[in-house]
Formats: C-alpha cells, structure tokens, sequence
C-alpha cells in the first residue's frame, strides 16, 4: 500500500478556541495516523516562507500576522491518499463554502479565521514538512494495529 503524508497545521484562532482536541479527534476517528506533532510560535521568516505563493496578495500581510501571532499546532498525518482525504475533512478555504460535517463548516465562519491549514498538492506537502518538521521529529515505520482495519 503506498502511504501518503500531509502537513496540517490549526492556526492560532484554532489554539486559542480551544479547538485543538476537536480537530485532531476528528483525523483520527478517519484513521490518518499522526505521526508528527508539536505546539509551537510561527517567526516572520517562516511565515513568509510557508505563504511565499500569496505574496501580493491583498490578504497576505494578514495572514503572516494571524499565522505568528500566537502558538499553532503542526502536524504531520500519514495515510493512504492522506492528502485527499484531509482536504476533504477540513473543507473549503472560505468556511461559508464548506460542506456541513467538514472543520472549517463545523468550526468557523471567516475566510481569515478558518482555524486550519492544510496542504494541497503532493508537492506542497512534502515543501510544507520540510519547512515546519526536522526529520527526527517524525516517527517513521510505525504500523498501529488498528491500520489493517482502516486500510485494505
Ligand atoms: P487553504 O488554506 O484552503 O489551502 P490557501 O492556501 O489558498 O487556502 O490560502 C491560505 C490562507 O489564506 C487561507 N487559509 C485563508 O486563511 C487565507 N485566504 C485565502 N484566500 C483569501 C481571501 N480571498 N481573503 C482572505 N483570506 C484568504
């Protein structure tokens, strides 16, 4: 089976809404396997790096300031089409938009405060693990019990 790994990462509007648990609950009742996680202060340059694509942008110098103004919770999930299948748990970019049953429909309202980040293509994820993960952060050739009973 050919596993797949994401980066997700709940904003600090997540972590100060005290959304942590709901958000990581609702991964791993999916049965993605966290296999990366940590609290942390996002600085400047990372920010700058992580949003460089939305440089520009009228919403970019926003959204470096939301992203480094508190502590986020990065993480990395791993899964078979781990990428497809958070995107589809966390919803569309702007929460109004979003399907009911997905966090950003449950959890939010604002397209500037949709308490999750996500990554979107193969190629973002692995720029996106890079950036936030050392490679000893991550735990590798786990096999959890339960996987044979989430993925055929
Ligand atoms: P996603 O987080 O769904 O991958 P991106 O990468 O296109 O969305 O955008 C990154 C972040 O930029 C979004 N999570 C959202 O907070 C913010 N953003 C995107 N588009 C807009 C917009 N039109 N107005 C305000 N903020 C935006």
């Amino acid at each position: 089976m050919t596993l797949e790994r994401t980066f997700v990462a709940i904003k600090p509007d997540g972590v100060e809404r005290n959304l942590t648990g709901e958000i990581i609950k609702r991964f791993e009742k999916r049965g993605l396997k966290v296999v990366g996680l940590k609290l942390m202060v996002v600085t400047p340059p990372l920010a700058e790096k992580h949003y460089g694509e939305h440089k520009g942008k009228a919403f970019y110098d926003g959204l470096v300031k939301h992203i480094t103004s508190g502590p986020i919770v990065a993480m990395v999930l791993e899964g078979k089409n781990a990428i497809a299948a958070v995107g589809q748990t966390v919803g569309s970019t702007n929460p109004v938009d979003a399907t009911p049953g997905t966090i950003r429909a449950d959890l939010c309202a604002d397209i500037g405060r949709n308490v999750v980040h996500r990554s979107d293509s193969p190629t973002s994820a692995k720029r996106e693990i890079d950036l936030f993960f050392a490679p000893e952060e991550l735990v590798s050739n786990w096999t959890k019990a339960v996987d044979r009973w989430v993925f055929e």
